[in-house]
């Protein structure tokens, strides 16, 4: 800007006793010319000058300041939230005079985390700085930063970035804790974890999990880090998440959407992928709401407009005629299942189900039992669906070893619900077969979780034997004190055929001895006239 133009806006500005400000494009060109208050103004939606994330607006703020104030906390905010190249701010004097130019820009990631630098009060006829120049720096050293960052938020490998995020009462350890868990499920679904942002918060804020301030740092932690995704670790409402699409313009996933998009991936069977399309369209329907577009300043009105109430309507109610019909598809497979379980239960084998908290080592522990090749992986949620193996012991006898899905904290309800059907196999399971992974450092958490969800599944009465897995990765002391803190469990190493002995004969014994699983249940099958088993030789 000419010092004639920062007269003239001066004049202007005092004059009709507002602020002015210009959005000016990267080619010096006004793209919008606003009149605001004597004390602020606002900014018009942006949404048509909008850039894939990770980039910069490509517009900078002039306007002026009506008294000597430099720049305000919502002029900073309104260049983090919308992305601008820079905000400079021209203080005007009683007298219509252009005095002072302060100016803020974005900065790139540095040592110190600052988000921004601020510059002035420099005397407006002695600024000499080429904007445009200094934007398409940032730019360029953001997506340096970033590595990554391209259309979508997503990097040439096909990665997108995340920032990761917990805001809730519990203590920082914990939610530090937990935000482990979720970056291996970003990791396992093909998630690059950018960053993470930890607040531990008195209540958490209903509108939009954060404070401002703390959503300025999240914003700038995003566009520093080139991440085009947010996921937060709690479950959030339709309305939070469309408030945080809204105001960060980048894509909010919550936990359970994460875990939900991972069993997308992983589904292969018929009935896995329309368990996973359930789940995904329970999840969804509450959400179904018109979209509101960008607001300007965060404090100022949100104008909602979307698709009008008849689309959303009819929206509404494709989805709900979808769920029942996977419902009824999903329950016809059920009692094929069934069938199947029943057909099984007739030849009179016992079945011992393999259950745990995801990444235990259950696949590749039945594997090893039953010398199979079932997909083990070092991913959560590499298995979806019941697979069962025949387990053969000396003297002719075998048992059914069932494989399940993975149990997780706080298992989506959607997802229980859709996997009720593949759980079901646990209720005909003579015994349950615990495996935990003794060297994940939750492993007692993950246990009681593990308790919480069989407890909750009416299953807690089933017989069950405690393995604990990866005993190969314990040293000494650690297997002792674990060996003390539970001396009913086997410690093995699925990985070690030479270490499954003492499993296998438990195993034998608990299913063919005839004080064995039975006493709890009064005999397998119920009814003792179709027991063809062979209890013992
Ligand atoms: N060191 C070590 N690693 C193991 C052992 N058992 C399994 N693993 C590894 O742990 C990872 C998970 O194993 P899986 O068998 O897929 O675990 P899972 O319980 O079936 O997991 P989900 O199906 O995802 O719930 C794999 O990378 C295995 O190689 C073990 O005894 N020792
Ligand atoms: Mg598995």
């Amino acid at each position: 800007m000419t010092t004639d133009q920062a007269r003239e806006l001066a004049v202007l500005s005092h004059g009709m006793g507002r602020q002015l400000g210009l959005l000016i494009d990267r080619k010096g060109r006004p793209f919008w010319v606003i009149v605001g208050d004597p004390g602020g103004i606002f900014i018009p939606d942006l949404s048509r000058a909008r850039r894939w994330p990770g980039r910069l607006r490509g517009l900078r703020l002039v306007h002026t300041h009506l008294g000597d104030e430099g720049l305000s906390q919502e002029d900073l905010m309104d260049m983090v939230f919308l992305r601008l190249d820079s905000v400079t701010a021209l203080t005007v004097s009683e007298h219509g005079e252009p005095r002072h130019v302060h100016w803020a820009q974005l900065l790139p990631p540095n040592p110190d985390a600052r988000p921004y630098m601020t510059e002035g009060p420099l005397p407006y006829h002695r600024v000499d700085v080429d904007f445009t120049a200094q934007a398409e720096a940032l730019e360029d050293e953001l997506a340096r930063a970033g590595q990554t960052i391209a259309p979508g938020g997503e990097s040439p490998a096909g990665l997108e970035r995340a920032m990761l995020v917990s805001v809730a009462t519990a203590s920082k350890q914990a939610q530090a804790t937990s935000l482990d868990e979720l970056a291996e499920l970003a990791r396992t679904a093909g998630v690059e974890v950018a960053g993470r942002l930890i607040q531990r918060v008195a209540k958490v804020n209903p509108t939009t999990i954060l404070g401002k301030g703390k959503l300025a740092d999240l914003e700038t932690s995003c566009l520093q880090g080139g991440a085009g995704v947010v996921i937060f670790d709690q479950v959030l409402t339709p309305a939070q998440m469309r408030n945080l699409a809204d105001i960060t313009e980048r894509r909010i996933l919550d936990r359970t959407q994460l875990i939900l998009d991972i069993f997308a991936q992983h589904a292969t069977t018929r009935s896995g992928k329309l368990q996973v399309e359930l789940a995904q369209l329970q999840y969804r329907l509450p959400r179904l709401v018109g979209r509101h577009r960008a607001l300007s300043r965060l404090a100022g009105g949100i104008g909602g407009r979307g698709p009008g109430e008849t689309k959303l309507e009819e929206d509404r109610r494709k989805v709900r005629d979808r769920i029942a019909r996977l419902k009824k598809e999903l329950a016809k497979l059920r009692k094929r299942r069934k069938a199947t379980r029943t057909r099984r239960a007739k030849a009179g084998l016992p079945v011992a189900a393999l259950v745990g908290y995801t990444n235990a080592g259950k696949s590749t522990l039945l594997n090893a039992l039953t010398q199979s090749d079932v997909l083990s992986e070092d991913k959560l949620f590499a298995t979806l669906d019941p697979t069962t193996r025949r387990l053969r012991f000396p003297r002719e006898r075998e048992i059914i070893l069932t494989d399940t899905v993975g149990f997780i904290r706080e298992l989506p309800a959607e997802l229980r619900e859709a996997f009720r059907a593949t759980l079901e196999e646990l209720d005909e399971a003579d015994l349950l077969i615990h495996v935990a992974d003794a060297g994940h450092p939750e492993l007692e958490a993950q246990m009681q979780a593990v308790d919480t969800i069989l407890e909750d599944m009416d299953l807690a009465r089933t017989p069950r034997i405690l393995v604990l897995n990866k005993w190969d990765t314990l040293d000494e002391e650690q297997r002792e004190a674990l060996a003390n803190a539970h001396p009913e469990a086997l410690g093995i190493s699925a990985l070690d055929p030479a270490t499954l002995e003492p499993l296998s004969l438990e195993l034998a014994a608990r299913m063919f001895s005839p004080r064995s699983v039975l006493g709890d249940k009064g005999g397998i099958p119920a009814d003792p006239s179709a027991d063809h088993r062979p209890h013992h030789p």
